[in-house]
């Protein structure tokens, strides 16, 4: 039961598919059931975003494109945008997710409201600000700067913490806060959604991706088409980008009549009970919100050891976690689990309690919610 006055938090991430967007679309849903108001500030409104909830509201930055600049900006509308915001709503908080540029536009937006009436700034790093942004020298000084500048910096991992110190050379604190998925109520039968896809009595893998290159679609294809017996399972991926770059793979390795794609997908959960196996073969992943969804539905994964899956799934316990690079590793241990029903249950089922226990909407959107209270006290009355 959450005490205290109810806050009025600006979010800002990127709208499209990806995980930071999604868990901020999340956190802003999870705040207004609790009775506080969502203010998301972007360039387009997140794309898993409900319609109509009380408490979520969107305030679209408009990008002029005046033929002036080789690159349209879009930090410094944003941050006017953020501040325009902040003081006709009364924002205690802007916290955004992906440090750029949306953390240097919030500190900038704080400098154009007057003294002591500028929100607190919360930052969460969710990945490749700063494991690849945060080594570029182009980009390396701005993010420092934003994340000293800022009242909180949270990570979505612990890998993420490490890294982000080492990488960065940041010396404040920084929370962190891992990600939370709370499942919506799938809207078909499991059976219906698996006739539509044409899955009879083999075991269903799931892998569901935005196709960037680190998630290494490569070895994916690579891995399943290595399982035997071939007419053991489907794959099913959930694109979040066009598929068809790796149709051509598809073809090369004779999986056509074995893989599915569903493209720009939102109601995820009907795919997600639907499937038995999670299969992720990312390079890095500070976190990996898809497996955590596939978690939520008793779906056990195979997954590569790197970054901070292994914070999110314990081998041999809640999943099974594979060297990174390892194509016959991957298909070995989905062959594990297609022939194995019985592992497939005690897996999915520890790896469903993990996640209610360690990742779900009540743990951590009250964590965020202290967050706010602290950062706000800090900065006194506004
Ligand atoms: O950092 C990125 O590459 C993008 C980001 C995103 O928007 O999807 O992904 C990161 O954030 C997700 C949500 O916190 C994590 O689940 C992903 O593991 C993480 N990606 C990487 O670390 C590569």
């Amino acid at each position: 039961m959450e005490t205290g006055r109810p806050l009025k938090i600006g979010i800002t991430c990127y709208p499209s598919v990806g995980g930071s967007g999604i868990l901020a679309s999340a956190l802003g849903e999870e705040l207004a059931r609790r009775g506080h108001e969502a203010h998301f500030i972007g360039y387009e409104r997140p794309f898993r975003l409900p319609w109509g909830a009380p408490g979520i509201f969107f305030h679209p930055v408009v990008i002029n494109d005046y033929g002036l600049f080789k690159y349209p900006d879009y930090t410094l509308p944003l941050s006017v945008k953020m501040a325009e915001v902040t003081r006709d709503h009364g924002l205690d908080v802007l916290h955004v997710h992906y440090a750029v540029p949306h953390a240097t536009a919030a500190i900038l937006a704080r400098w154009m409201l007057p003294e002591g009436r500028g929100p607190a700034v919360v930052t969460t790093l969710h990945g490749t600000d700063t494991t690849l942004l945060g080594r570029d020298p182009g980009y390396g000084p701005a993010i420092r700067h934003a994340l000293d500048q800022s009242d909180a910096v949270t990570t979505v991992s612990d890998f993420l913490r490490r890294e982000t110190v080492e990488l960065l050379g940041v010396e404040r604190p920084i929370d962190v806060i891992h990600n939370f998925f709370e499942p919506r109520p799938a809207r078909r039968p499991r059976g219906e959604v698996r006739r539509e896809l044409g899955v009879g009595s083999e075991a269903l893998l799931l892998h569901a991706s935005n196709l960037r290159p680190l998630k290494r679609i490569d070895i994916l294809l690579e891995a399943v088409a290595r399982v035997r017996p071939r007419d053991s399972f489907k794959l099913l991926i959930l694109a979040g980008a066009d598929f068809s770059p790796f149709a051509g793979e598809v073809q090369r390795l004779g999986l056509a009549d074995r893989v599915i794609v569903r493209e720009q997908v939102s109601d995820v959960e009907d795919y997600l009970q639907a499937a038995d196996v999670g299969i992720f073969t990312s390079e890095l992943e500070s976190f990996c919100l898809s497996l955590l969804e596939a978690m939520c539905f008793s779906c056990p994964s195979v997954a590569t050891a790197v970054g901070g899956i292994p914070e999110v799934v314990e081998s041999g316990i809640s999943g099974l976690l594979v060297p990174h690079g390892d194509a016959d590793a991957v298909a070995r241990a989905a062959e594990t689990l297609i022939g194995n029903p019985e592992l497939r249950l005690r897996l999915g089922g520890a790896a469903r309690q993990r996640a209610r226990a360690l990742f779900s909407a009540d743990t951590i959107v009250s964590r965020y919610v202290e967050l706010y209270r602290r950062v706000c006290a800090g900065r006194g009355p506004r």
